[in-house]
């Protein structure tokens, strides 16, 4: 019922009329609100008493599992054992296990605070437009013909995740095949974030258990037959969980195939730099398909090779035929991130612009990221020289080849659980281990651990 409102002389002052206006406003709501109970009553309550019983109107949702990955330091945490050790998710740790926040970074926060003429205002909806054009450059490589001809439109993204998120609302919106084909295995999140925007999900063989190594034919097969214009997830470098990445080589080939056939190409770059210690080196699977001319798409993350993780800031570049497509195609972008986060943040976002835009700075960022990516390989080194020492049984070579956060070490489920309950060492049940989460002084701890694990259970 609409409540009874009435008011003398509101066609007379201003005053009177601003309080007709609100009076008809407040009738307006009232009627929208009593339609919105009604529905939710009908919808979503389980009982319409529910509410004055004392029984909760959420009674019968489920409880969900951990996540695989985030859920490991959740384990962890309630862990009290003084050895505990958390190589679940990949996340940098230094020799003497702390989270790093780099040098270059606190340097260019400091310069954002001093900068008493920066405000807090909203960005626009594809974020900060720095930011964008020196991610577009950083992986595409600054003298690109794709970037000077205008034909990449690049948007901030909630790190790659939300990257990943905004490229697929869009293709399930605009494009016209709605397959995309990730790689078996990949990261736990990629079949559930393709999946909740609307594509469907298929995969491809990537990996191959009995050579820990890539599976080249199984993936020329499997792209070979697959629908004309599917889309493909490809990792740009340090493929996780297995640290496998193919050679140029065979990059080259998959690109002739994939064009041949005119599958689209979907980068994830969570790693760029990480995986080898060069940004260019770990750019190069992406930059033969954009020389190609043909169009493709990228997810970029600063959460792992600037240490940014909880800032969140990546980006989102689709690479298009010509300008006017690339403009087109933004100005759907909008279209997708605004009713999802409306616009993104701006602290991380100036970070990285502030850091991408020095010379001196990316310079110094450059040493530090190479510093990470080579204490991750010597953490590989060391690992495999403590199982050679011990004589653990297996071959082990493919710690020291694979590539990247990542040794997918070929451990089972049962082997990962005894490793937690009698080693406190906390990884993905995969049997993916972070080396970045690993120092000199708990290799011996954890090559105990794997050698007890292999010998004991088999
Ligand atoms: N893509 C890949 C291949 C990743 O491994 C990760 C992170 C992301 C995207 C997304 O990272 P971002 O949103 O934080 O930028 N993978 C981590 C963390 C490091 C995670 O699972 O969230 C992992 O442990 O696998």
């Amino acid at each position: 019922m609409r409540p009874q409102v009435s008011l003398s002389g509101a066609h007379g002052s201003p005053t009177d009329r601003r309080l007709s206006a609100l009076a008809r406003h407040l009738a307006d709501a009232h009627s929208a609100f009593s339609m919105d109970s009604q529905n939710a009553n009908q919808t979503i309550s389980p009982s319409p008493t529910a509410a004055f019983n004392g029984d909760s109107v959420f009674a019968n949702v489920v409880r969900a599992p951990e996540d695989p990955i985030l859920g490991v330091t959740v384990a962890y945490n309630k862990d009290t054992s003084p050895i505990k050790l958390n190589l679940g998710v990949g996340a940098y740790r230094t020799e003497e296990g702390k989270p790093l926040i780099l040098n270059v970074v606190r340097r260019a926060e400091q310069m954002l605070v001093n900068d008493q003429s920066r405000v807090k205002e909203y960005l626009p909806i594809i974020g900060l437009a720095d930011f964008n054009k020196l991610s577009a450059k950083l992986i595409f490589g600054a003298d690109s013909p794709a970037i000077q001809e205008n034909r990449v439109t690049t948007v901030q993204g909630l790190s790659g995740t939300g990257s990943l998120r905004v490229g697929a609302e869009f293709l399930a919106k605009h494009y016209h095949q709605r397959t995309i084909y990730i790689p078996q295995p990949t990261w736990g999140n990629h079949p559930k974030i393709f999946t909740i925007a609307g594509l469907s999900v298929k995969t491809y063989r990537y990996y191959d258990p009995s050579t820990r190594g890539l599976h080249f034919q199984g993936l020329l097969e499997d792209l070979g037959s697959a629908p004309t214009g599917a889309i493909v997830l490809l990792h740009a470098c340090a493929h996780n969980p297995t640290g496998v990445d193919p050679t140029l080589e065979q990059w080259e080939q998959i690109r002739k195939l994939m064009r041949s056939k005119g599958l689209l190409p979907f980068f994830d770059s969570a790693y760029q730099g990480f995986a080898s210690g060069s940004l260019d080196a770990d750019a190069q699977a992406v930059r033969i398909f954009v020389a190609d001319g043909g169009e493709c798409l990228a997810a970029q993350s600063y959460a792992k090779n600037m240490g940014l993780y909880g800032e969140r800031v990546g980006a989102l570049s689709i690479v298009c035929r010509t300008a006017d497509v690339a403009s087109k195609v933004e100005s759907q972008l909008k279209l997708v991130i605004r009713p999802m986060y409306s616009n993104p943040p701006i602290h991380g976002a100036s970070i990285v612009a502030t850091i991408l835009k020095d010379r001196d700075m990316f310079h110094e960022w450059t040493i530090e990221l190479k510093a990470m990516a080579d204490r991750i390989i010597t953490m590989r080194q060391k690992l495999f020289d403590a199982l050679s020492s011990r004589g653990t049984p297996g071959d082990w070579s493919h710690i020291i080849k694979q590539i990247g956060m990542f040794t997918f070490t070929g451990l089972n489920t049962e082997q990962v659980a005894f490793m937690t309950k009698e080693y406190h060492i906390y990884m993905t049940s995969d049997g993916r281990i972070s080396m970045a989460g690993l120092s000199s002084k708990t290799v011996p701890h954890l090559a105990d651990a794997i050698h007890a694990a292999v010998t004991r259970i088999v």
